[in-house]
């Protein structure tokens, strides 16, 4: 049978369940990553699973969210995130090394393989063909402790690319132009295998780009095959080793196509707040920029940075910009000094800031009052960037470049001939701030500080619930309007109890005293529930605060499967006027919760208003176990 790359990884490494559209199959993981923000939390899970040392081929834990140590916090974690390294055999990226993805990518993906991160942007390495998966905390502590990871086999989407990007078009007007065709929900159950003609004029970094911001469309992940411009770029970073040639087969089928013809693509930007409002840079270039920001994990190769150096040689940044610039990791920052292109940022009057996610999650360069700020990152909602007026756009790094030099949005086809780049030089390899594991670990001392609180366990659920509706929320809540990250909140990522007076805080301050008030909780929601970050703490923080249940339209991925692991059940409306009666304060309850979860539905009273509904639920069999048990460690430790 002809297969397509998705299936050939899948096969590979398939533990239970038929790859069969929307069946629950297990997989298994060969490497995993977590970042500090969510790291803390994996591994005091993992901690409490028991194990002597990780199962998998290669975990490595980063240290990339929480650099900015206004106080102890950030500093503890990440003398905690060492020792615990060093302690189970995890490899440790010392701050300051870079952005997880972007590390990850240069220095341990490996074509074929399969990769759990406990962040969104895991899919990253999709660009250098693996299948590479965002997940909660919890699940990547189940994968390094050896076990499954568990999901919906999701359709297989075909884009496939063909003819030539034009000059100062680039690789994220190739993703901001399927944001546009198919929205932040359009990704939701499906891989995105990309293929074509195209591809091979598409660089592992530029690739990367893509799969980095297939987390946007909601997708499970995407994945470029493995070529010859992977194979220059594994050889390039001295590990030719790790290539193997990875196509999908001659034929092979597919659920979906999508064709992208790149000749015709223009340079785009997603407007604020949403990565899908994507408009033509031409059509808002009139509109005045206070910040450009270019890093994160989408566009912060040293492809990037140096083409924005050429783009700013001899000029100056616009009096009203403010220009930042965060290469993704330490290999780049060392490759833009060696090469020059540092100097030119900095004459340009660019503030360098160091290799790490910084403002893209609000830990600092806040925009100005009602400012409007042009990034290079994959995300624009709302406060993100610690800012509650501010207005992100999305671009490429030229549009960025274009827009800090004219202090208004630019379309960089402005900028007249596009520069004649020299081909760029070897990466600069250089491992010393990546610390191996010692052989034997089992006598490291773990290091806790004070921020690093226990971690909260469910009970399991009452057979009769009785559900206070905290808070309706509309279409695409964000986890990160649920659970908010930036400078005063992200620090208490290990501190459950400290970080849920936070949640919901965007929508509504009062949310936490009243779930307290209330004891027994349940959010209303729209469609695709829970989209954006991977953060279980949006999962974990409601239930200290006592939410049994999220009703909603749909659910993101991630953020159903770490409501299940905390044990907050996940129900979906069956009618949508359902959801328009519905009215905060209503008191709402299920009886024989078990017995109806196992046969597929709930019937729901609303005892406010005096009427009955019904709801279903995405849940496999496994899953309302976990449920019942009060979550997944919950039941782990049962099992035990
Ligand atoms: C993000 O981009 O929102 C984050 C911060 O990287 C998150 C992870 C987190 O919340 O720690 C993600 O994308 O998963
Ligand atoms: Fe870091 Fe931003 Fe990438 Fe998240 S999206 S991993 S915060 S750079």
């Amino acid at each position: 049978m002809a297969d397509n790359l998705t299936a050939k990884i899948l096969k590979a490494h398939l533990l239970s369940g038929k790859l069969r559209k929307g069946e629950e199959i297990a997989i298994r993981i060969d490497q995993t990553l977590t970042q500090d923000a969510t790291g803390t939390m994996a591994y005091l899970q993992f901690e409490a699973l028991g194990m002597d040392q990780v199962r998998t081929e290669l975990s490595v834990s980063y240290v990339d969210h929480n650099t900015l140590q206004g106080s102890f916090e950030n500093a503890d974690d990440h003398r905690y995130l060492q020792s615990v390294a060093a302690r189970y055999g995890i490899y440790f990226s010392r701050p300051g090394n870079g952005i997880c993805h972007q590390v990850h990518l240069e220095r341990f993906g490996v074509p074929g393989k399969t990769l759990l991160g406990s962040d969104s942007h895991t899919p990253t390495g999709g660009g250098l063909g693996m299948l590479a998966i965002g997940a909660g905390g919890l699940d990547v502590a189940v994968a390094m402790a050896g076990g499954p990871f568990y999901l919906n086999m999701p359709e297989v989407l075909r884009v496939n690319l063909v003819g030539e990007l034009p000059p100062w078009t680039g690789a994220k007007d190739i993703i901001l132009e399927l944001l546009r065709r198919l929205t932040v929900k359009g990704g939701v159950g499906r891989i995105i295998e990309y293929g074509g003609p195209g591809v091979k004029e598409l660089t592992v970094p530029e690739r990367a780009t893509i799969t980095n911001m297939g987390a946007e469309l909601g997708a499970t992940t995407s994945i470029f095959p493995s070529d010859e411009v992977t194979r220059r770029f594994l050889q390039s970073q001295g590990r030719r080793e790790s290539w193997i040639e990875l196509q999908a087969d001659p034929g092979a089928s597919y659920d979906g196509d999508i064709t992208i013809e790149l000749d015709k693509l223009e340079p785009l930007a997603a407007c604020p707040h949403s990565p899908d409002a994507v408009r033509p840079i031409r059509e808002i270039d009139s509109i005045p920029v206070d910040q450009v920001v270019i890093g994160s994990c989408t566009n912060s190769s040293f492809e990037d940075l140096r083409l924005v150096a050429e783009i700013l040689d001899g000029k100056t940044v616009h009096p009203r910009v403010s220009l930042a610039i965060a290469p993704g990791s330490r290999q780049v920052l060392l490759m833009l000094a060696r090469s020059g292109a540092l100097e030119k940022l900095i004459a340009a009057g660019a503030r360098i800031l160091e290799s790490a996610c910084g403002p893209c999650i609000g830990m600092g360069q806040a925009p100005p009052s009602g400012g409007v700020s042009l990034r290079t990152f994959n995300r624009n909602f709302r406060g993100r960037c610690g800012t509650a007026d501010a207005s992100v756009y999305l671009a490429g790094p030229e549009a960025a470049a274009a827009s800090a030099l004219y202090g208004r949005i630019t379309d960089p086809r402005e900028l007249g001939e596009f520069p004649e780049l020299p081909p760029a030089p070897s990466p600069i390899i250089d491992d010393r701030m990546i610390i191996s594991p010692p052989a034997d670990g089992s006598g490291v001392e773990i290091i806790r500080g004070p921020n690093i609180k226990p971690l909260p366990l469910n009970s399991p659920p009452p057979d009769k619930l009785t559900m206070t509706v905290l808070l309706k929320t509309g279409d695409n809540i964000t986890t990160d309007q649920i659970m908010p990250a930036g400078t005063k909140i992200l620090p208490l990522r290990s501190n459950i109890p400290a970080m849920s007076e936070y949640v919901f805080a965007p929508l509504d301050e009062s949310f936490a005293r009243r779930a307290r008030e209330a004891g027994s909780g349940i959010v209303v929601g729209g469609e695709n529930y829970g989209q954006g970050s991977s953060r279980e703490h949006a999962a974990l923080a409601p239930m200290y605060l006592g939410i049994k249940a999220v009703l909603a339209k749909s659910f993101a991925r991630i953020h159903h499967t770490n409501l299940v692991n905390f044990g907050i059940i996940p129900l979906v409306f069956e009618s949508p006027t359902d959801y328009d009666r519905l009215q905060q304060d209503d008191i709402l309850e299920i009886d024989r919760l078990q017995e109806q979860l196992e046969r597929g539905g709930v019937t729901i009273a609303n005892r406010t208003q005096g009427y009955t509904f019904k709801a279903r639920h995405e849940l496999s069999q496994r899953q309302v176990r976990i449920i019942m048990a009060g979550g997944l460690l919950m039941e782990v430790r049962g099992q035990k």
